[in-house]
């Protein structure tokens, strides 16, 4: 009977087991993302930039910076966060338009609500790409691809732009399918095609492999996908610690990350436990500073500012003390959120008493207004 019982459990922990992997290799995944957005809808609005190389951006005379540019112009070698100054040198002919942040919006909008319409899991990345995840849809007799299209007909007949999507079984891989035939395409990614699509991509366009990652990459002999197939798991942990994991991943296309749906969320913060109890105002105050970095970086990314800020200790007695400031102007700089949190820090400080934890929230969230945007807040 024990026995039997056993075969049972073991034959049941595999069949979860199975579950789990079919559910994970069986997502059904899009990224979808407007082509040169801001710039199309320029040329939407003004017929007379049809076709045009189109330049969107701050003025060159401001120091401003390019934030999108047509197809047309981008063959002159124009692209966005590229000072408008430049652009002007390399594309003198081109149509020079400054953002009208309030149309990109509207139409921003029409087409996060048309993702809702299919799918509750959404997840905006900036105005004008999102993920999708339909594993869940009542139709899985309908390929992914066929619902790509009708979304980005939808997107079409409702604002009149196009879109690029990508379709595959997670987003890493949806992500890089969406960019592969822009502006107007379609591209599916799956069992059949990702092991060549992977070893041939530069190692420049997987994921968390930016400017200094690259070259260390290219200092290891890494440079394409192949080359960091090749690599062992344990010699990728050893190059790049934690990410390495992550890289050895996704060069066989594998991503684990959920696709997640926007929560509001009501406060954003950090906090940090010393190694041991601390008294030292520099190293707090170092602290504080990291602290209010993340804290920056995640308004950023939620595209939120803050009206409060707290600073929260915990003495080495276990005595949790906060002090709050609600502010007339939002903040979401680093620099204001430190200058803040270092003021309630030393209101809260006793000189006396060592501390072993400290955090830095900001509350009363509000969405960022387009002014104070910068250039990061679209990356
Ligand atoms: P992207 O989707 O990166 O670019 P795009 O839509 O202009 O072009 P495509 O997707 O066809 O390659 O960014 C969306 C919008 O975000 C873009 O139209 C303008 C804005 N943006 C900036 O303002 N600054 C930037 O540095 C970037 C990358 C984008
Ligand atoms: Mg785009
Ligand atoms: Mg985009």
């Amino acid at each position: 009977m024990k026995l039997t019982g056993k075969i049972i459990l073991r034959k049941c922990c595999a069949y979860k087991l199975l579950e789990e992997v079919k559910a994970l290799a069986e997502r059904r995944i899009i990224h979808i993302d407007m082509d040169y957005f801001f710039a199309q809808v320029e040329m939407r609005d003004n017929p007379k930039l049809q076709g045009k190389p189109v330049i969107v951006g701050g003025k060159a005379s401001g120091r401003g910076v390019v934030s999108t540019a047509s197809y047309e112009a981008r063959k002159y070698g124009v692209h966005s966060a590229m000072p408008t100054a430049q652009a002007h040198k390399l594309c003198p002919n081109g149509f020079y338009v400054t953002p009208r942040f309030e149309a990109y919006k509207a139409a921003s909008t029409l087409i996060m609500n048309i993702f809702k319409s299919y799918t509750d899991v959404v997840e905006p990345l900036s105005l004008d790409e999102a993920y999708l995840d339909i594993t869940h849809l009542v139709r899985p007799d309908l390929p992914a691809s066929s619902i790509a299209q009708y979304i980005r007909n939808d997107i079409f007949e409702a604002t009149q732009l196009t879109s690029s999507a990508g379709v595959s079984y997670n987003k890493f891989l949806a992500k890089l399918a969406s960019g592969m035939n822009k502006p107007n395409g379609l591209t599916v990614i799956d069992y059949r095609n990702v092991h060549d699509i992977l070893m041939a991509l530069d190692i420049g366009a997987f994921p968390g492999v930016g400017k200094a990652s690259k070259e260390k990459m290219h200092d290891y002999g890494i440079y394409n996908g192949q080359d960091l197939y090749d690599q062992s798991e344990r010699e990728l942990i050893r190059l790049f610690g934690k990410r390495g994991h992550g890289l050895y991943n996704k060069a066989r296309g594998i991503d684990y990350n959920p696709v997640k749906t926007t929560r509001i969320r009501k406060s954003v913060g950090t906090e940090r436990t010393f190694a041991t109890d601390m008294n030292d105002d520099d190293k707090i105050l170092q602290k504080i500073w990291e602290l209010s970095h993340k804290t920056a970086e995640r308004l950023a990314k939620l595209q939120k500012s803050a009206k409060t800020v707290t600073v929260k200790i915990k003495t080495f007695k276990f005595e949790s003390l906060s002090k709050q400031r609600s502010l007339r102007d939002p903040v979401r700089d680093e620099t204001d959120i430190y200058n803040i949190a270092y003021t309630l820090y030393t209101e809260l400080k006793d000189p006396d008493i060592p501390i072993r934890l400290v955090g830095v929230t900001v509350g009363n969230l509000e969405k960022a207004t387009y002014e104070n945007m910068t250039i990061y807040d679209y990356i």
